[in-house]
């Protein structure tokens, strides 16, 4: 499953984040460190079911009225400050949750109503910009401290005559979330000693720098709109490659309410269908229909799937038994969905679904067309397949 992790300083709104969007309940408080154990749930990604292509919905209970929600992890963890590689805060130790993360969410206080260290300030009084640019140092450091704790086997490992630079930093960069294709690359990106013994920290600090920038890519998430200065979300927007504007308390307000029935509310949607509620919820529900009607949404469903679909590239795909009526083998249509990278075969898919599948693919249907397709044609968003396999 993919996972993603939610990272920033104290306060910022992660767990809140987190909450929104799992149907977990983490402890929230407008301190800092109220996290320190990690969280990790499911949450999911939204797109459209291709039952919207059919005349009936589909058996999913993760598909509401052709809206499909495909699952991924997300991780919450504790608040990093400036400086937590030197043991500030509560250090950078807890990071190394981080290592199967496929991508992190960045979730800025935009609102600057909590000072670099998480501490509440007044709205505003905090500029949201100068908390952009340490996460990146603070996880290259992590990064590095990683390396260097395992450097000491590769030098041990050098001695051997079969020893090869190239395939021990493989070994060692996949244990830390990379594939074999990201090393690949990295290597080929950089320059080092061949002996391991000769490497300094600075080579070690490239390589970790590397290896975040391919591994660990960063959505940034501008939170706490509700009461933030347009300006500052303005400047945040054109500060870094990839910013979604969000309320995770918004989000969370609209998701209890829906699941207490006082309204009708798909994560993501941007507008809320009010049912019975109280004058007071009522006028918090005005404020967030505002809020909704000013963004497209809280934000908090499209960071995930900025994550999931822009930055990860990925496609979903629909596996089925029989490829006309788009079933399993207990008659449930479109029960399943798979995150493929973008450029994935039908092969990748039976890999997806299981190893032996995988090991024992024949071919394969394109179930929307009813047509075999050939092993290494590029599947794309919303396909449905049939698989054949020896082990199917
Ligand atoms: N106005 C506003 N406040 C928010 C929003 N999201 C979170 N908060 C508030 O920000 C404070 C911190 O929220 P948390 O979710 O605990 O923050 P955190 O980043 O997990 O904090 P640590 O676990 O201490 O690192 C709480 O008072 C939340 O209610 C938001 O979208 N808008
Ligand atoms: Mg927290």
């Amino acid at each position: 499953m993919i996972s993603v992790a939610l990272a920033g300083k104290p306060n910022a709104g992660k767990s809140t984040f987190y909450a929104a969007a799992t149907t977990a309940d983490p402890e929230v408080a407008n301190y800092p460190f109220t996290t320190i154990e990690p969280n990790r749930g499911v949450s999911y990604a939204r797109t459209e079911c291709p039952c919207l292509a059919r005349d009936r919905r589909c058996d999913s209970e993760n598909c509401h009225d052709g809206t499909r929600y495909v699952p991924i992890e997300l991780i919450d963890v504790a608040g990093l400050v400036p400086g937590a590689h030197e043991g500030r805060g509560l250090g950078n130790q807890f990071l190394d949750e981080l290592t199967d993360a496929d991508a992190i969410l960045h979730v800025v206080d935009a609102a600057g109503a909590t000072d670099a260290e998480g501490e509440p300030v007044g709205v505003g009084e905090h500029d949201p910009l100068e908390d952009l640019q340490f996460i990146e140092t603070e996880m290259d450091r992590w990064l590095a401290s990683i390396l260097e704790r395992n450097w000491e086997s590769l030098v041990r490992g050098a001695r051997s005559p079969e020893f090869a630079i190239d395939e021990a930093l493989t070994e060692l960069l996949t244990g830390v979330g990379a594939t074999p294709g990201d090393v690949a690359r990295i290597l080929r990106e950089l320059s080092y000693p061949d002996d391991p013994a000769a490497w300094t920290d600075k080579n070690r600090r490239a390589l970790a720098t590397a290896l975040r920038e391919r591994t660990k890519p960063i959505v940034v998430v501008a939170n706490k709109i509700d009461a933030a200065d347009e300006a500052d979300i303005q400047r945040l927007w054109e500060a870094a490659d990839i910013v979604v504007p969000a309320s995770a308390e918004s989000e969370l307000a609209l998701r209890r309410g829906a699941e207490a029935g006082h309204i009708e509310y798909d994560p993501g949607d941007a507008t809320v269908e009010v049912g019975e509620v109280s004058d007071d919820q009522r006028a918090g529900l005005a404020r967030i229909g505002e809020l909704l009607d000013r963004w497209g949404g809280t934000g908090v469903q499209r960071a995930i799937d900025a994550v999931v679909y822009n930055v990860l590239d990925r496609i979903t795909v629909y596996p089925v038994r029989d490829a006309t009526a788009w079933t399993d083998g207990d008659g449930r249509m479109l029960p399943d969905a798979e995150l493929l990278s973008a450029g994935a075969t039908p092969v990748d898919l039976a890999y997806a679904i299981h190893s032996e599948i995988g090991d024992g693919y024949l071919s394969a249907v394109d179930a929307r067309t009813g047509r075999e397709i050939g092993e290494d044609h590029e599947l794309g968003e919303g396909d449905v397949v049939r698989i054949v396999s020896t082990a199917s």
